[in-house]
């Protein structure tokens, strides 16, 4: 309260003089000023919605995001360069984020798959809005397929999954330029260049001949309730969740949790990421998480810089 009262006096006074008053000087030092408490109050603001949406009871099973009040944070890699750089719950533009401040920091996190909690075998219009729990450390979630494209419109992010199998070992693949249209567009998802230790599965590009049917790359958003694959049957229904398919994948994360990774099953219908452990097992951890491409990393954020601490 005493930031916005000193912000509107500030404002009213820079308003009050004419420029034959003042001179340019002390105009600039006034807008430094209010440009100082802008940034402060939006902080403060920020984190009473934190504190509110915290204490909200029921606030579980809903990761619908809360539209009553808006942020001016494109993404979480906004909000960790300036300053928040606690994992959580937090507010950008129009929707509510999970944020992995982790990893240098910044990631919008889109999709989370920990323990099976959530069902993944849902209808285009849950998949539209998104569906999970967002708010709880373990819970699973799937953001919405619009507020996927909201983000990704804003500008050239990088998608980076973060995968375990049930013996602890983890692998990730990260993609430049991910992007998902609309859903006149039936959220279409292109990607770029390949970097990781997982194995390239999204382009399917690991296998010649296995591409043509496999690669995900301009491929539209199905589900069991809506067949927009290149197969003759709908791979959304026989997989069980709602993905991009081709003809129909080498790389399906929203698919049945197993709870022991080797299954068996009349397709591959687990969550797969074949050129790490094939169709025919189904993968402990998946999440998904977004980042702007040109996003820098503070060398003090950055988990792979050298520790120059003096030893002890
Ligand atoms: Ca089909």
């Amino acid at each position: 309260m005493q930031l916005l009262t000193g912000l509107i006096v500030i404002t009213a006074y820079a308003q009050s003089l004419s420029a034959s008053d003042i001179c340019s000087e002390e105009l600039a030092r006034l807008q430094e000023q209010e440009k100082l408490l802008k940034s402060q109050l939006q902080k403060q603001e920020l984190f009473l919605h934190r504190l509110q949406l915290l204490n909200q009871p029921g606030n579980k099973n809903k990761a619908k995001p809360d539209q009553t009040q808006d942020s001016q944070y494109a993404d979480c890699s906004q909000l960790f360069t300036s300053g928040f750089k606690s994992s959580g719950f937090y507010k950008i533009k129009t929707m509510s984020v999970y944020c992995d401040m982790s990893e240098g920091g910044g990631w919008t996190v889109i999709q989370r798959r920990i323990n099976g909690t959530e069902a993944f075998n849902r209808s285009w219009a849950e998949y539209k809005d998104g569906f999970g729990d967002m708010n709880a450390e373990l819970g699973e979630f799937w953001l919405g397929n619009d507020n996927l494209h909201h983000i990704t419109a804003q500008g050239n992010y990088s998608l980076r999954i973060n995968l375990e199998d049930f013996d602890g070992n983890q692998r990730y693949a990260e993609y430049k330029n991910f992007k998902v249209a609309d859903e006149k567009d039936r959220y279409r998802l292109t990607f770029g260049d390949y970097v990781g230790t997982a194995g390239d599965a999204l382009s399917g590009g690991h296998q010649v001949g296995v591409s043509d049917w496999a690669s995900l790359h301009g491929m539209k958003f199905s589900t069991y309730d809506q067949d927009n694959d290149n197969y003759e049957q709908n791979c959304a229904q026989e997989d069980k969740g709602g993905w991009w398919f081709n003809k129909c994948h080498a790389a399906h994360l929203n698919g049945v949790y197993y709870p022991s990774g080797h299954y068996s099953a009349s397709t591959d219908d687990g969550i797969v990421w074949y050129t790490w452990r094939g169709w025919w097992y189904s993968l402990k951890t998946s999440i998904m998480k977004l980042r702007p491409t040109d996003f820098k990393i503070d060398p003090s954020d950055d988990p792979n810089a050298v520790n120059h601490s003096p030893p002890s």
